[in-house]
């Protein structure tokens, strides 16, 4: 069984659909229950309402799950773009208590199906936010850069286990993340796409069936992909 987090939406739905032509049996989390319920019929999957920021959220979701192959932590996102000196609190609490420590949780609770499937694979949805710094960045790179400081560390700790860790790293993909990070301002989340041709959420999918599927002695540590016009954060050549 394949468990993905955030798979109401863009890339966590990417993901499921693509896992599930793998011929992954799926379990489907998110906090928007209609949309996860619509997916997993469409998919014959199951689906439980999740919020990874929640504790017993967490534990209610993965009660009863005895074994899972891979566990997806896609679950994340950003909000705003406070230069660190204006940061806003409560929007930096939400970046680590979903992107971190929902992460963190999820990893937790389901370690022991992970481990009991003989062939567990944790893939970590971080980003090239996690290796690159910009200004108006500090909240969502300070998390994307724990989570691979975490991918890490859980690489390390989890040496002599049948546990794979593998950390993607996407740069611009084009789903309802900006919308999201801008509160719903249309015009700056189209902005951060213009003249560019960006990663779409199904590039990503299969990046991640990719990794999911190589013979369980393989390890796909890191994978850091952007579109061609994304050289980093920072040089992002458009069409005029
Ligand atoms: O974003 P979006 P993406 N508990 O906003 C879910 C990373 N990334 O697909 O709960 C459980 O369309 C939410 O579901 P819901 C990014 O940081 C992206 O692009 O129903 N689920 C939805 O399904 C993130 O880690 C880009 O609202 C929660 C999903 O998360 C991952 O890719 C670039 C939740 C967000 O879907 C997927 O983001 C990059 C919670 N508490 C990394 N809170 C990019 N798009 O450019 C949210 O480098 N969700």
């Amino acid at each position: 069984m394949a468990v993905v987090t955030g798979a109401s939406a863009g890339i966590g739905e990417a993901i499921a659909r693509r896992l599930a032509k793998e011929g992954f049996r799926l379990l489907l989390g998110a906090r928007r229950e209609d949309r996860i319920r619509n997916l997993a019929e469409e998919l014959g999957a199951e689906a439980r309402v999740l919020d990874v920021s929640d504790r017993a959220s967490v534990t209610a979701f993965c009660q009863g799950v005895e074994e899972a192959q891979v566990l997806v932590n896609n679950a994340g996102g950003a909000r705003g773009a406070d230069l660190v000196v204006e940061a806003d609190p409560e929007r930096w609490r939400w970046m680590w208590e979903v992107n971190v420590l929902g992460l963190v949780q999820m990893t937790r609770a389901l370690m022991p199906a992970l481990e009991r499937s003989g062939r567990g694979h944790i893939v970590n949805i971080s980003s090239t936010a996690g290796i690159e710094v910009y200004e108006g960045g500090g909240g969502y790179t300070s998390v994307k850069h724990a989570v691979h400081a975490i991918s890490q560390t859980l690489r390390l700790e989890l040496a002599g286990r049948p546990i794979r860790v593998t950390e993607v790293m996407p740069g611009m993909v084009k789903t309802d993340f900006a919308l999201n990070r801008y509160q719903g301002d249309q015009e700056k989340a189209d902005g951060v796409y213009k003249g560019v041709t960006p990663l779409t959420a199904e590039d990503v999918a299969d990046v991640v069936a990719f990794a999911v599927t190589r013979p369980p002695h393989v390890d796909l540590d890191q994978i850091v992909m952007r579109p061609v016009q994304q050289a980093s954060a920072y040089k992002v050549v458009r069409r005029s």
